[in-house]
């Protein structure tokens, strides 16, 4: 047998929400030297991408106009840019545009609706399939099927943006996005039905509500900085399910997580020696 082979494990995209009202680090890093400086930290938790927004997309959320948005994400994307691979979480293409013009080359697109940016720039592409707008979205969302439409939206979607010439494109089924906790659970038990379509899957599951309801004793959401618990065990969920990325803000912890089932995802008998093979050699590199 040849060689330990380096086994791929699945990304971890590191949130930085350069916003006040985000809602779980609204206000941390809406400063841009706090943002940056964040970015960095995430850089040396093992984050292979970081994923700057300047709009919050929470129920809710009151909207951003442009002049403001850039000036929240143009600085620390440019910052950024040189350090680790960059995406810009924007539904605006002149966002998109000027992210991209600093060193952004992933398109974080909760409206999927960039891809001719992406094409144009010859950059990477995140379609995420939402219903509705912040403003509405979780007022009593419904689906006759919900897993058979997000993911026929969301493949439709895709298909064009390769046919339009985006070589790069990831799908997102938009956990909390016009969905009730039920609809997410199904989303999420469903996630090899979305990974069997053959794009690469991103999932963010990190903090959400769904969460919340589910971990804390009934009536009693658990806290927003109480949920690092259910946000790895879905993070791991997904990833087991063949997620090749998840978007987090644990990020040290989510690179842990991630590092492990790269290894156990291997399914030969073949991957699973190289897997052992290739630990014991980092390991012993390390020693
Ligand atoms: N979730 C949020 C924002 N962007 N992008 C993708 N691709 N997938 C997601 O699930 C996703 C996303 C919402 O989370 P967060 O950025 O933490 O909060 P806020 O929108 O309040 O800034």
């Amino acid at each position: 047998m040849s060689g330990p082979t380096a086994i791929e494990r699945p990304l971890v995209m590191g949130i930085l929400n350069v916003t006040p009202d985000s809602f779980s680090d609204g206000g941390e890093w809406f400063e841009a030297e706090r943002a940056v400086a964040r970015g960095r930290e995430m850089v040396a938790e093992g984050a292979d991408i970081v994923d700057v927004g300047g709009e919050s997309t929470r129920p809710g959320a009151t909207p951003v106009p442009l002049e403001e948005e850039l000036r929240r994400v143009v600085p620390v994307v440019e910052a950024l840019a040189g350090v680790v691979r960059v995406s810009v979480d924007t539904t605006k293409s002149q966002v998109a545009e000027a992210a991209i013009r600093v060193g952004a080359t992933l398109v974080n697109d909760v409206s999927a609706s960039l891809s001719t940016v992406a094409a144009e720039h010859g950059v990477g592409w995140v379609a995420m399939h939402s219903k509705g707008t912040p403003a509405d979205m979780q007022r009593a969302p419904s689906y006759d099927d919900v897993v058979g439409e997000v993911t026929s939206y969301l493949c439709e979607r895709a298909a064009n943006a390769r046919a339009a010439g985006v070589a790069e494109v990831w799908v997102d089924p938009g956990i909390g996005f016009g969905k009730t906790g039920a609809h997410n659970l199904a989303l999420l038990a469903a996630l090899p039905e979305l990974v069997a379509s053959g794009f690469p899957v991103l999932v963010g599951t990190s903090r959400k509500s769904f969460l919340g309801a589910l971990c804390g004793p009934p009536g009693h959401p658990a806290p927003v900085h109480e949920r690092l618990a259910g946000s790895l065990a879905s993070a791991t969920w997904a990833m087991a399910c063949g997620a090749s990325m998840v978007r987090v803000h644990d990020v040290a912890a989510s690179v842990q997580a991630a590092t492990l089932l790269g290894p156990t995802r291997a399914v030969t008998t073949v991957q699973a020696a190289q897997a052992v093979q290739a630990a014991q050699a980092a390991q012993a590199a390390q020693a």
